[in-house]
């Protein structure tokens, strides 16, 4: 029996979770006792886990594989009994959700800092899932944060690494740890969902082509497996397969400045038909066609409109859920469907408990964050899959997809403005100066716009009656606009503010114009009430989605 080390150490004042776990740069993550102490927090913080499961891996990115062999060894001194891990310690965030559920393990731990840039200066993170599936609820987070400044100690093995790139068991100490094929349960999981033979005939017609971006992130392995295995589509439909730690230096974020080269590609006679993109640890997608870019607010309005031609959810759905800065357009078709729609907080923890309960089948985030019950994450590729057994069904384009959907149900146009790494100061500034004028913003009219509303959201879980306050300042116009302002959870460095703009358009002839163009009043307006240059010195976002 291997001896149990007890380390003696000091509390970090700086681990509480943000939106998705602790997100930091990897040098803050270095610094010794930093990670374990969080760790030893996630134990400390949970109960009866002794001899239970634990699943783990991460999205390949520098320091996955050193804080991994680290975890293991803390897991095993603490008393898990098994842990099962991603060969090569990679697992996808959906895929880690799908096999906790699958093998009803304890828990989960994930190594990730999503969209963010990987590399020795760049950006790591680790959240823990609980046996749903699904990121921890804020009572969890929050009681790991409340141990992480109390913390004196932590417990490890003096012990060898183990070997991640082979398949099988081994042993730290009395735990097993089972290194498994990381693709498998998952792409299992999504050939029970999904058309693939449909797909397949798609895949193989001479009029149709698609490229997946793999952003050299970790859905490269699963896209390989399932589109050009399972689905045969040609070879080289997935682009940047291959897993880096520092993701080739680019920002695995799927969105159009970050996956410009697919964008570019999408557009002009040779163009793809179908174009999709995943982040860095595949929760995220997005989608596009040929010579057009599907908002994630539009994409999951359409796969709920077009949920019943695909056989996973063939039964039709229970009711949908959508962030609060989300467009409204999924609301349209619920109502068209005659089920619920929730509102909830940004952060995927927040419809855990609605799908838990079955009040929703569907749901999605602006943030280009797309899901189902099938797991208890955002899944960037079962989102890719859905998009593409639509395809399959309706043989139609993606362009006229989206343009019949607008024509049925109209257009919520909608942009959003991110303004990454503004001080902090400032940024808690404009945030704080807008909340004490929600009550006098109330009924002021600015050109041609009148404020019906304004407030700083906040949500009371209907199953547990949890109250989350304090989520975003939203200005909601009579004619149905909205303005909403937020600071981001997921950022490393200062603050980054995000303005979302929104507008519903019913006219005929403005469905195919530009979104900038259709919003250009309501963007100056944003950044004039809000007054984003004096907060934050900027004249002007530095990305635009
Ligand atoms: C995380 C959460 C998402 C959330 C997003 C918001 O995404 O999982 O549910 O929408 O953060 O990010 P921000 O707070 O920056 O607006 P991910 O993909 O980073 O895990």
């Amino acid at each position: 029996m291997m001896k149990i080390k007890t380390i003696t150490t000091t509390p970090f004042d700086d681990q509480r979770p943000g939106t998705s776990g602790l997100r930091k740069k990897v040098k803050v993550f270095q610094q010794s006792r930093y990670l374990e102490n969080f760790v030893q927090s996630i134990f400390n913080a949970l109960d009866d886990f002794q001899g239970k499961t634990l699943v783990m891996g991460g999205d390949g990115r520098y320091y996955n594989r050193e804080a991994l062999q680290l975890i293991l060894k803390i897991a095993a001194a603490n008393g898990i009994g098994r842990v099962m891990v991603g060969c090569d310690a990679l697992l996808s965030t959906p895929a880690v959700s799908c096999i906790i559920r699958k093998y009803h393990a304890y828990g989960g731990i994930i190594l990730s800092a999503s969209h963010n840039p990987g590399g020795p200066d760049a950006d790591f993170g680790i959240k823990y899932n609980t046996g749903n599936g699904g990121p921890a609820a804020e009572k969890i987070t929050e009681a790991i944060y409340q141990h992480s400044l109390m913390i004196s100690e932590y417990h490890t093995l003096e012990t060898a690494d183990i070997n991640l790139s082979s398949i099988g068991e081994q042993r730290v100490g009395d735990m097993v740890v089972e290194v498994i094929n990381p693709v498998i349960d998952y792409a299992d999981l999504m050939e029970e969902l999904f058309d693939f033979n449909a797909m397949r005939a798609l895949l193989s017609s001479k009029n149709f082509s698609m490229r997946f971006d793999a952003m050299n992130a970790v859905t490269g392995p699963y896209a390989v497996e399932i589109l050009e295995q399972r689905l045969q589509a040609a070879d080289g439909t997935v682009l940047r397969a291959e897993p880096l730690t520092d993701f080739g230096g680019a920002h695995p974020d799927p969105n159009l400045v970050h996956a410009r080269e697919l964008v570019s590609m999408m557009s002009g006679t040779n163009a793809p038909n179908f174009g999709a993109a995943s982040d860095g640890d595949g929760d995220r997608n997005m989608i596009l066609g040929c010579d057009i870019y599907v908002s994630p607010s539009d994409s999951l309005a359409i796969l709920a409109a077009n949920a019943t031609l695909v056989p996973g959810y063939a039964r039709g759905l229970t009711g949908v859920a959508r962030s609060m800065p989300t467009s409204q357009a999924v609301d349209r078709v619920a109502d068209e469907l005659g089920i619920p729609c929730y509102e909830t907080p940004t952060g995927w923890k927040y419809f855990g408990n609605l799908l838990d309960a079955g009040r929703i089948t569907l749901c999605g985030e602006e943030s280009f964050g797309t899901g189902s019950d099938h797991v208890r994450e955002k899944d960037g590729l079962w989102a890719v899959l859905f998009w593409l057994n639509i395809l399959a069904v309706r043989k139609q384009s993606v362009a006229d997809i989206v343009h019949d959907h607008w024509r049925k149900y109209g257009r919520d146009v909608y942009t959003r403005h991110d303004y990454e790494g503004v001080p902090t100061e400032g940024a808690n500034a404009l945030m704080e100066q807008l909340r004490v004028r929600t009550g006098e913003l109330s009924g002021q009219h600015f050109d041609g716009y009148t404020i019906e509303r304004c407030d700083d959201f906040s949500y009371t879980d209907p199953i547990d009656q949890s109250v989350s306050s304090q989520q975003g300042i939203r200005i909601l116009f009579t004619s149905g606009a909205r303005i909403i302002y937020r600071l981001s959870g997921t950022g490393t460095e200062g603050a980054t503010l995000r303005v979302y703009i929104e507008q519903p358009e019913n006219d005929q002839v403005k469905l195919s114009h530009d979104a900038q163009t259709l919003l250009a009043d309501l963007i100056t307006l944003s950044a004039s009430i809000s007054e984003i240059e004096k907060h934050t010195g900027r004249k002007a976002p530095d990305v635009i989605t």
